[in-house]
């Protein structure tokens, strides 16, 4: 059922390393030419660091693992296209329409190709009001039943940081901060909340993949590498726009899958494009950072 590039069915034959790549980020996460600049800038890292990029969507109904330029475009430029947690992978699928997969959804296809590493910028989280609304993102569920480490800059603020870390707990799913002591919350390198577990390097990080999957561990993991100081928006600016994107969505009741692309828009919005610039280069040095895990994970298998 899955399509697989030629590129990436050789790559994972011969066991070496490749990485997941999510579209909803492209589809719903950035404005229409940034968000194809930085998918293809990010495939070339990921290259450079001697891996080959997985960049995973549903086209016309088909799970596709590898996608061409002009997929890329597409996703990035259709208004049309869906986003798609796990729940909306059957009827996409079924319905033969176009889908960004969302981190639950691309690890789950990311999985089932034999992908281990998977990089992004922002995991989904237990949202602000959870409590009451319930809106948990099922990427935490997918963490807890797929085997598939997620290269993530942490959780944005949007969310409720100490509850998702909490969640993730209970889920049994590791959570590690590549150098740090402190979990990151996306635009800044510290959250406040200490980090769960820490490692050192690709090395350590591969190290801890390949244990927990040995010792049947069915989770997949979470590795949190904090944005680079240069391009970090300090929380004194930040945590105010967060404030008036989190009032807007309230205002206009907006709520299910449509709250987190909205919120990501407003703060583009409200910071006048300065998350925009942080955004992309979390997820290039994420890129980074995933090729070299990627590299050392398949290194060390067998
Ligand atoms: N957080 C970000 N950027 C993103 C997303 C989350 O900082 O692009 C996207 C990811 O695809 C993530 C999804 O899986 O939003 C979560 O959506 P929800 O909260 O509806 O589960
Ligand atoms: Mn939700």
């Amino acid at each position: 059922m899955l399509q697989v590039t030629d590129e990436v069915a050789t790559a994972l034959a011969d066991g070496a390393p490749v990485v997941a790549l999510e579209s909803t980020i492209i589809s719903h996460g950035m404005p229409y030419p940034q968000n194809v600049e930085m998918a293809t800038e990010v495939e070339g890292i990921v290259r450079a660091g001697g891996a080959v990029p997985a960049t995973i969507a549903v086209l016309g109904g088909v799970p596709r693992i590898g996608l061409s330029t002009d997929d890329l475009e597409l996703l990035a430029s259709d208004p049309d296209v869906a986003k798609v947690s796990v729940r909306d992978l059957p009827s996409v699928v079924a319905q033969r329409r176009h889908g960004a997969t969302t981190v639950a959804s691309t690890m789950r296809l990311a999985a089932l190709a034999g992908i281990r590493t998977f990089v992004t910028g922002g995991l989904g989280g237990v949202h602000r009001g959870a409590p009451t609304t319930f809106d948990v993102s099922a990427d935490l569920t997918e963490l807890s039943r797929t085997q598939v480490a997620v290269v993530c800059a942490g959780v944005k603020s949007i969310l409720d940081i100490q509850l998702t870390l909490e969640t993730l707990e209970t889920l049994g799913v590791p959570v590690i901060v590549d150098g740090s002591d402190e979990f990151p919350a996306f635009y800044t390198r510290g959250s406040g909340f200490p980090a769960p577990l820490r490692a050192d390097g690709p090395d350590e990080i591969a190290a801890t993949m390949h244990a927990a999957w040995s010792l049947g561990l069915d989770s997949g993991i979470v590795v949190a590498h904090p944005v680079p100081e240069a391009d970090e928006i300090p929380a004194s600016e930040i945590d105010s726009v967060i404030a008036r994107a989190l009032a807007d969505l309230d205002e206009r009741g907006i709520n299910g899958r449509d709250a987190t692309p909205f919120l990501l828009g407003r703060i583009v919005e409200l910071t006048d494009g300065a998350s925009l610039t942080t955004n992309i280069a979390l997820v290039r040095e994420n890129a980074r950072v995933g090729s070299a895990i990627a590299a050392a994970y398949a290194a060390t298998a067998g």
